[in-house]
């Protein structure tokens, strides 16, 4: 067993950052330009949530949903993209901050030596300009940033996890991933990796059975904290 922590794998929307909200906005906004009907209220969107990836929720969408049906020569990807620009207007204005104790964490396992990864099924693009929203020059250097179009497979695939663990070079339990939805904690867990569950606004109902650990807030938890609940996690698998 590796008893060394070696790398911290963060998730980004709901992790990071209460983004949901903003997500929402961005694509009524996006279908508003375009001249549909549709809204996505809140209780709507937390269910949609359960289809990770906008692309893909659109399309799940349009495929379950009375009264979504989409003019001729509608192209969700374009859709989307639009979506995505919205989104990083509005997170230039910054109106999106980081969770409570997340900075202090990645300058903590900087300093300790920790690598530090993104594993996301968002956009690339988000995931920088999140950074530059929130953290600017003080961003930690991720070794690894595994995003949306980097994988086929969405969360709950370990798919996106398993290029992260590659990029690394690292055994799954040298690593803890930080998520905070079931969705993520399944692809984790699927690749080996133990998980610390730290459910936001939209997943504090989901189940993290399988997880090392659940915490409401990273907002008090030091880099030792955040060891023993991986270390706390092997050595009950191991007996
Ligand atoms: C959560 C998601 C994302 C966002 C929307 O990603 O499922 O799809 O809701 O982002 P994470 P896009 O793995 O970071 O929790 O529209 O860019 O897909
Ligand atoms: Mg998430």
């Amino acid at each position: 067993m590796t008893m060394e922590l070696r790398s911290l794998i963060w998730d980004v929307d709901g992790t990071l950052a209460e983004t949901e909200e903003t997500h929402r906005a961005a694509f009524n906004q996006a279908f508003a330009e375009a001249g549909l009907s549709w809204r996505w209220e809140r209780s709507a969107y937390a269910e949609l949530l359960r289809v990770s990836g906008g692309r893909e929720r659109i399309a799940h969408f349009m495929a379950t949903s009375e009264g979504a049906n989409a003019p001729p020569g509608l192209v969700i990807a374009a859709l989307h993209a639009r979506k995505t620009e919205i989104y990083n207007e509005m997170l230039a204005s910054g109106r999106v901050g980081l969770r409570p104790g997340v900075a202090r964490l990645f300058r903590r396992a900087q300093a300790a030596g920790i690598v530090q990864a993104i594993c996301t099924t968002t956009s690339r693009v988000n995931v920088a300009n999140l950074m530059r929203a929130t953290l600017g020059e003080n961003a930690p250097d991720f070794a690894a940033v595994v995003a949306g179009e980097d994988a086929y497979a969405k969360k709950p695939d370990p798919e996106a996890y398993r290029l992260v663990l590659s990029l690394l070079n690292l055994p799954p339990e040298s690593c803890l991933a930080v998520e905070d939805s079931q969705n993520g904690l399944r692809a984790a867990r699927a690749a080996g990796i133990p998980v610390l569950a730290v459910p936001g606004e939209y997943t504090t109902g989901d189940d993290f059975s399988g997880a090392a650990a659940v915490m409401d807030s990273l907002g008090e938890a030091e880099l030792d904290d955040i060891r023993a609940v991986r270390l706390k996690f092997l050595r009950d698998r191991a007996v």
